[in-house]
């Protein structure tokens, strides 16, 4: 190999997250947010949630065998914030298979889960637990370790209920 080309190899490979694409349309709503007090509903697409800033966390899905990785998305706590939208006392999360769960003010306040795209730099397919997933900071927090939190790590989110 010369030696350009593995400087090359090594630029892309540094690089990669900015050439990956999503496995879905960036304009297609993904996520679908009712506020508090049944003002209109928020739909979300990927390009929206990118818009926001957003934070790691290390975290993983459990009971599938997931090993713990590098989740990327943007916290509950900014989209909320950003969309004008006071701290709700809960939130529902639902997913696309019916699946949901309450995820009191309390765990928003002091864990801040992220609503997750990537994981280890990739973007997540539907079958892969995607597109979206709301990621607690089980690394960060060893009392997160608990069943409690696992049933709210909702995987397929698709919306998110403030009441
Ligand atoms: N969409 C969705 N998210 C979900 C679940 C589910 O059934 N559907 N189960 C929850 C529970 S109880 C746990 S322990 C983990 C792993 O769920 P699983 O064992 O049903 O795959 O994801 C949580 N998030
Ligand atoms: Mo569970």
């Amino acid at each position: 190999m010369s030696g350009v080309f593995m400087i090359l190899l090594a630029a892309l490979t540094l690089t990669g997250q900015a050439f990956a694409n999503p496995p879905y349309p960036r304009d297609m709503p993904i996520l679908t947010l009712y506020p508090t007090g049944g003002g209109e509903a928020y739909t979300l697409t990927l390009d929206d949630l990118e818009a926001l800033p957003a934070r790691t966390v290390g975290g993983f899905i459990p009971d599938i065998g997931d090993e713990s990785a590098e989740w990327f998305g943007v916290s509950l706590s900014v989209l909320l914030e950003a969309l004008g939208e006071p701290l709700p006392q809960r939130l529902t999360a639902s997913a696309l298979d019916n699946y949901h769960e309450i995820i009191p003010r309390h765990d928003i306040e002091h864990f801040d889960p992220i609503i997750a795209y990537r994981r280890n730099g990739e973007y997540l397919p539907f079958s892969e637990h995607g597109p979206l997933v709301i990621m607690y900071p089980y690394a960060q927090y060893p009392a997160l370790m608990k069943r409690t939190y696992y049933s709210r790590t909702v995987w397929q989110l698709s919306e998110i209920r403030a009441e």
